[in-house]
């Protein structure tokens, strides 16, 4: 073994680095534009309004995946809750917002627990 197989060998080396990190650069390059197609199929939000102790609308009809978000525009705090137990929000102050992601079909009754009159629906197709 002399100094001159030892230099060459680390010249090997070096030209093996260079090209795992160029590799690893064009690699990390490619992922973004997957993930963006991906989320492009999700159903879009809907939006249900409390105003007047009233849910609107009272009926809503969504794909399965659909996220709903309920907003509480009045001054009074009011809940969503499911008949069936299958969601239950936290009080909502004035501009507070709830949401939850229907994956099933069915249909899907709820009230407010604190004014129980207050009723709505979301049907999920
Ligand atoms: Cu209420």
């Amino acid at each position: 073994m002399n100094r001159a197989m030892r230099r060459s060998n680390s010249a090997v080396v070096a030209v093996v680095l260079a090209a795992l990190a160029a590799f690893a650069v064009a690699n990390t390059k490619a992922l973004p534009a997957r993930a963006t197609q991906s989320t492009q199929r999700e159903p879009k939000p809907i939006e249900i309004r409390i105003d007047n102790f009233t849910f609107a609308p009272q009926i809503t009809t969504v794909a399965a995946g659909t996220i709903v978000v309920w907003t509480n525009g009045d001054d009074i705090p009011h809940t969503v809750v499911s008949t069936d137990k299958m969601f239950k929000s936290k009080a909502l102050d004035t501009g507070d917002a709830f949401s939850f992601q229907f994956t099933k079909p069915g249909k899907y009754p709820y009230y407010c627990s604190i004014h129980p009159e207050m009723t709505g629906e979301i049907d999920v197709k």
